[in-house]
């Protein structure tokens, strides 16, 4: 049985708390298919005022992470784990970008995945050079801190992880599982203010129905994210689709 096993080093673990115990998160952990453990990097300071930050060398803004607690946690850590293999990610804008395929990747780590979630302007340099395998970025803007950025990682990474979701299903069909966006979704009543639900949907015809979906699919792709065209599975039947969506919604 695969399960995600994560590590999240961070000076916040109570950002982390709420979505990892609630819902689809909380279900898989209490299913052994999500094992998550937080370290307060602040518990491996040593000084009485537990300082984790100070200033950076060369003089400018902000507080930089200091190297010490961050050793000694990846340490205590390891050792929490004796025999297991370890990635090493941190989070940060200089990451490469993570997307659906970086969630499949990390669905089927054999390894733990330690994250370690920056703060204040900057991590020592030190612990990347030293201990860091990865960097991500969940996008080209700046968080408060990584724990954020983390709980998207461990999110889109763990309900690839079969078993945690209900209907496995979904895992595939929805957005980026064949590199499409999603076709439109309907539930009822069949008519709601004069709105009314695609007939194709009510006619139980399971082959027209996928048609219409794939079809809706390729138009939403075309018309909201052309660029993953480039990159989606495409059959001769999608491109020949594709070409006629051009035409008509003048794309070309
Ligand atoms: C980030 C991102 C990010 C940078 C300074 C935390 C912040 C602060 N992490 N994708 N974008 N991190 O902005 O992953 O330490």
């Amino acid at each position: 049985m695969r399960a995600l096993k994560v590590d999240v080093l961070t000076l916040f673990p109570g950002i982390l708390a709420g979505p990892l115990n609630e819902s689809i998160l909380k279900r898989a952990r209490e299913k052994k298919l999500l094992d998550v453990r937080t370290w307060n990097i602040r518990d491996f300071t040593e000084d009485k005022h537990k300082t984790a930050d100070d200033s950076p060398y060369g003089g400018e803004a902000g507080m930089v992470l200091k190297p010490e607690p961050v050793f000694k946690a990846m340490e205590a850590v390891k050792a929490a784990s004796p025999g297991e293999a370890f990635l090493t990610v941190l989070l940060s804008p200089q990451g490469r970008l993570f997307d659906h395929r970086e969630a499949e990747r990390f669905s089927r780590e054999s390894r733990r995945i330690l994250l370690l979630c920056g703060h204040y302007e900057a991590i020592d340099e030190r612990v990347r050079e030293a201990l860091v395998d990865e960097e991500l970025s969940i996008g080209d803007y700046v968080l408060t801190g990584g724990e954020t950025a983390a709980l998207v990682v461990i999110d889109a990474a763990a309900r690839l992880i079969p078993g945690v979701l209900g209907d496995e299903e979904s895992a595939y069909r929805d957005s980026f599982g064949d590199g499409l966006l999603d076709h439109p979704h309907y539930t009822r009543p069949a008519e709601f203010r004069g709105m009314k639900v695609p007939e194709v949907l009510l006619s139980g015809n399971h082959e027209a129905v996928s048609k219409w979906r794939r079809r809706e699919s390729l138009k939403a792709t075309l018309l909201k994210r052309p660029d993953l065209l480039a990159t989606a599975e495409l059959t001769d039947e999608d491109r020949k689709v594709l070409e006629e969506l051009k035409r008509k919604l003048g794309k070309n």
